[in-house]
């Protein structure tokens, strides 16, 4: 009889199985967005809240210049690859002229009640090729019945009506905020729900996944994307991609343990850093001075997008329904500046050596580390677990930042890695830190080396990386 124990063979010329938690097609979609911007627009602008109580009166929301292309051209301008939009916020006001409220646009005086914010936004954005998201609030400080099962029909029946109306979506935003008391129809009490079990949120995933399928999910049980714990715009480091379900069953996710998720956790759940370019969500004249500067964005990209998370940044409409000047001129800058320092990869010239290549073949050799491609990798042999790539430059050059990035339908599969400059014979570590994952950047003071070290260490995998590039930035936000 044939031995039928063959399962050890190990073809080395087959790329190597995913390991641990793999990305979905539509998480891995997202993960290359990698900045996208919030859109935080409703009666708040007018009364300078940042969360209203719920009795506001429509009459109050009326933007006197309101553009939707002037919001899509501020957001396209800065680089951000979609807009989500806050349809309904927490104080109940719809956005969008809902057949399930008249507490809408439609007993707005904009555009004499015959507007659609929504509509418009949605529009925009596909006319400058962004993509565009939805963000409905579950807590709703109006509506007569939060609290009670008949709210659920309702706010099932609004998701629909945004899932189906206004085009193809690239993220559902779900909140987990409640504060407990609102106007609830007048009733002007506190009503707790347990946000785990209230919702019944495997019915809104199911909702979500049958009318908008390519939609990631950002919130709570089954969603495809984590928050990061935070809403200052900083991923933890590391930033693992993965967390442990039975943790978020048993509502264990605090926000140190979202910041960093989890090695192995057995679920793929990316981080999302929100963040606003103001102190608050909503726009409020007294914080036109404290917009965020060009420097302080870029520092928030390498801490968000930098350690592998998402960068969603709020830009408020004013009280016009425009972005104010200030934070579209920030924006811009920023985006100028992210461009600059990535503008030419020096790692391109370089010949790339590694200690291993699996199974010597071409498809996973180390030149495919450096070639600018993320569709390409450089993976080692199966058995190994450490393994050294090397970037010999042609002759010195000087850079002060590295990108690097692991081939995500893999699975995250670096648990540790280490970076070095080599000149004249000898090594110095520039870094050395333990995620890489969809994107990993390091910034420093200026190095001259004719050579880049980077050691990758998988646990309990063959390392795989996708990209190694290397930058001289002149303005990087620390200096
Ligand atoms: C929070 C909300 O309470 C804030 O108002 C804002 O919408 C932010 C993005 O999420 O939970």
């Amino acid at each position: 009889m044939p031995a039928k124990n063959n399962a050890q063979i190990v073809d080395n010329t087959a790329p190597p199985a995913p390991c641990g938690a793999a990305p979905s097609a539509r998480q891995l979609a997202w993960h290359r967005l990698e900045t996208y911007g919030f859109v935080h627009f409703t009666v708040n602008t007018f009364t300078g809240k940042e969360w209203g109580y719920g009795d506001e009166a429509p009459a109050l929301f009326n933007p006197t210049e309101f553009d939707a292309g002037q919001i899509a051209e501020t957001a396209a301008a800065g680089g951000l690859a979609g807009l989500i939009l806050t349809c309904k916020h927490h104080d109940g006001f719809c956005l969008w002229p809902s057949r399930y409220t008249g507490h809408s646009v439609k007993h707005s005086p904009w555009r004499n009640g015959r507007g659609d914010v929504v509509r418009e936004i949605s529009d925009a954005c596909r006319n400058r090729g962004l993509k565009f998201g939805v963000y409905l609030s579950p807590w709703d400080r109006n509506h007569p019945e939060y609290g009670r099962p008949a709210y659920l029909a309702y706010y099932q029946n609004q998701l629909r009506e945004l899932l189906t109306e206004y085009g193809e979506l690239f993220e559902v935003w779900f909140d987990g905020a409640n504060g407990g008391d609102g106007y609830y129809g007048g009733a002007r009490e506190r009503r707790a729900i347990d946000h785990l079990t209230y919702y019944r949120w495997p019915e809104i995933v199911a909702l979500v996944r049958e009318l908008q399928p390519q939609a990631c999910i950002f919130g709570e049980a089954g969603a495809d994307i984590r928050w990061v714990g935070n809403e200052m715009g900083h991923a933890g480091d590391p930033c693992w991609h993965t967390i442990d379900g039975s943790r978020r069953q048993r509502n264990l996710l605090g926000w140190r343990y979202l910041e960093q998720g989890e090695w192995r956790g057995n679920i793929w759940q990316p981080a999302e850093c929100d963040v606003s370019i103001r102190p608050g969500w909503f726009y409020h004249a007294a914080e036109d001075e404290r917009v965020r500067t060009p420097h302080n964005l870029l520092a928030l990209y390498f801490h968000s997008v930098g350690r592998g998370a998402a960068l969603n940044l709020n830009l408020p409409p004013d009280r016009r329904g425009l972005i104010h000047a200030r934070d579209a001129a920030a924006l811009r800058e920023f985006r100028r500046l992210l461009d600059a320092i990535f503008a030419r990869d020096l790692a391109r010239a370089a010949r790339v050596e590694a200690d291993n290549t699996r199974g010597n073949h071409p498809a996973f050799q180390a030149a495919h580390a450096a070639d600018g491609r993320a569709d390409t990798y450089w993976c080692a042999d199966d058995h190994v677990r450490q393994a050294n790539l090397t970037l010999v430059f042609p002759r010195p050059v000087e850079f002060n930042a590295i990108s690097l990035r692991e081939y995500l339908p893999l699975g995250q599969r670096i648990a540790g890695f280490a970076v070095s400059a080599g000149a004249r014979g000898g090594w110095r570590e520039l870094a050395a830190g333990l995620s890489i994952g969809h994107r990993r950047l390091l910034a420093g003071e200026t190095i001259r080396a004719d050579r880049l070290r980077v050691e990758l260490r998988g646990d309990d995998a063959c390392p795989a990386l996708a990209e190694i590039a290397v930058f001289k930035g002149a303005d990087l936000p620390w200096r």
